[in-house]
């Protein structure tokens, strides 16, 4: 059986990705598959380089991938229906010669990606479920979003441009790569949560799903283990803003343990932490928003 490692916000943080693949090389050898949450591009130098070494473990069957925030923002800036702003580092992908290819790489993938986990159902997003949707819902949702993305060119581009309100799937696609907080009437925001709004996953956890979410997208929560719920952006991008940033893994047990305790059980202590090489937030020259 092959070890999952699952990590979260990479943000052009190449440096550290390739640390984190060594020690899995060093640890699993060949026996090793790379569950990545999304945004691998964006803030940080190096873009191009995350993007193929995720692309390359994909290639081979040992890996799996789901789009974030950033990953939409780059397909919204070359389709034409944003600009790039200010703090957005992801020229290095849209400026190539193979930009177009790229392009047409990453609206392939997957918005979820299922899996069983010592017995344990459980699904990879890259921000939030909805608090209701079962995993066959979300992973529903999931397949039919990346059904619109992944068609024809001009396809694409017109689910892209929807406002948020016009189609359910649009709303999907923004709830699933952008949402922090939900309200007690289904309403999200990318906003932390402020009264009546709550985290997402407070109101997921209330419903007792038997599944498990492995995401990441909320640096600023940080590390989030609770119960079925393993949140995994520790802010590698952000190193130097007023604190460290690192970037996370997580390495459950493949395998059930005797005493019937379950990956998505807590306490949990199976992460692996790689520190950010050197600073990467400079608030001096523009920093970087999130
Ligand atoms: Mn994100």
């Amino acid at each position: 059986m092959r070890q999952r490692i699952f990590v979260g916000d990479v943000q052009g943080c190449a440096d550290e990705l390739v640390l984190l693949v060594d020690r899995a090389k060093a640890r699993f050898g060949d026996a090793f598959e790379l569950w990545v949450a999304g945004d691998v591009v964006n803030r940080g130098p190096d873009n191009r380089r995350a993007l193929e070494l995720v692309r390359g473990l994909l290639e081979s069957g040992r890996g799996r991938y789901v789009l974030g925030n950033h990953e939409i923002h780059l397909l919204l800036v070359a389709f034409g229906l944003r600009d790039l702003a200010r703090n957005d580092s992801i020229g290095d992908v849209l400026g190539a010669p193979d930009a177009t290819e790229w392009v047409d790489w990453l609206r392939s993938r997957a918005l979820v990606e299922p899996g069983v986990i010592a017995g344990q159902p459980f699904a990879m997003v890259h921000a939030a479920s909805h608090p209701d949707w079962s995993l066959e819902r979300l992973c529903e949702v999931g397949s039919a979003v990346q059904a619109r993305l992944a068609g024809e060119r001009d396809a694409a581009r017109a689910f892209l441009a929807l406002p948020a309100d016009a189609d359910p799937l649009r709303d999907a696609l923004g709830r699933m790569t952008r949402c922090r907080s939900v309200a007690s009437d289904g309403r999200w925001s990318s906003a932390d949560p402020a009264p009546p709004m709550r985290p997402w996953h407070a109101a997921w956890a209330e419903r007792s799903h038997g599944f498990g979410l492995v995401y990441g997208h909320w640096a600023r929560q940080g590390l989030h283990a609770a119960p079925g719920l393993r949140g995994l952006d520790t802010g590698c991008v952000h190193h130097g803003r007023g604190r460290d940033g690192f970037l996370t893994a997580w390495v459950p047990d493949e395998s059930p343990a005797a005493d019937g305790r379950r990956s998505f059980d807590v306490p949990d202590d199976r992460f692996w932490h790689i520190p950010a090489r050197r600073r990467y937030y400079f608030p001096e020259a523009g920093g970087l928003d999130d």
